[in-house]
């Protein structure tokens, strides 16, 4: 597998990419964001949708790191490259959040952008996606062929105190264990594939997920400034990523950062 190096120094003045809050997009970012999932699910190469989902769950083998102190790392890693895959179709386009502690959302469920079953009189490339051949030949019987979900109550998503008992621990593996059992709970209330390891990241919403679990550790790293990834972590690899941790605890480093994290860090907006 080919997998791009981090670029290793960034361009010092070159300026943040923010990534937004599904919420908060325009008509037209939303329509360079399908557009980007659209081209990116018509490529069946290294750079296409099938082969970056395939990263983190089937066929084999399975990258992700869960229940492990890669979680966090892991996953900030991926979605950075990820998320430039996405910029090569369309160079404005950044991976948005779904936070599910909004009032909006403990009303709707998912967002509407990536539940609607149609955008523009084609089908909504959010609302889901087809499943690797070879992953589903992997899985064996009963495999699914396409994303599918079958969301609980939205009244019962993480609430913002939830995740600001949690944004209060002073320790990382604390904050990250935690982190990763309300992450665990968000997959399993939207059901279907999304509560599959192996086929969970074959559906959009994953992203948008991960990037509202992402932007919470940048809330927390903000919070606790002199709080640290233990020194034991900071130079292990993150296969199958040219990166290891200590290169993912800076998203400024990497380039990004999350809209409005100073002037406004509550969760639930
Ligand atoms: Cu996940």
């Amino acid at each position: 597998m080919t997998v791009a190096a981090l670029p290793a120094q960034r361009v010092a003045q070159a300026p943040l990419s923010y990534r937004k809050n599904v919420k908060m997009l325009r008509g037209p970012q939303v329509a360079a964001l399908r557009s980007a999932y659209r081209a990116s699910m018509s490529i069946g190469d290294d750079r296409g949708w099938q082969h970056w989902a395939g990263i983190h769950g089937l066929p084999l083998p399975m990258y992700c790191q869960h229940h492990t102190p890669l979680f966090l790392a892991w996953h900030r890693a991926y979605l950075y490259y990820f998320e430039l895959t996405l910029k090569e179709f369309e160079p404005t386009v950044t991976l948005p959040w779904w936070d599910w502690t909004s009032a909006w959302s403990h009303r709707v469920g998912f967002p509407v952008v990536y539940s609607a079953a149609e955008a523009g009189g084609q089908p909504n490339p959010l609302a889901g996606g087809p499943i690797n051949a070879l992953a589903q030949q992997q899985g064996g019987q009963g495999a699914p062929h396409h994303t599918s979900r079958s969301p609980d109550d939205p009244a019962t998503l993480p609430t913002a105190a939830d995740v600001n008992a949690l944004l209060a621990l002073g320790d990382f593996l604390d904050f990250q264990s935690q982190l990763e059992g309300i992450h665990d709970n968000v997959h399993v209330w939207s059901g279907g594939t999304m509560a599959e390891i192996p086929y969970a990241a074959y559906d959009p919403i994953f992203f948008a997920h991960h990037c509202m679990i992402d932007r919470i550790w940048r809330l927390w790293q903000l919070r606790h400034p002199t709080a640290i990834v233990p020194a034991d972590l900071l130079n292990e690899a993150l296969p199958p990523f040219n990166i290891t941790v200590a290169q993912t605890v800076s998203v400024n480093a990497l380039g990004y950062d999350y809209a409005s994290f100073s002037s406004r860090t509550r969760i639930g907006s």
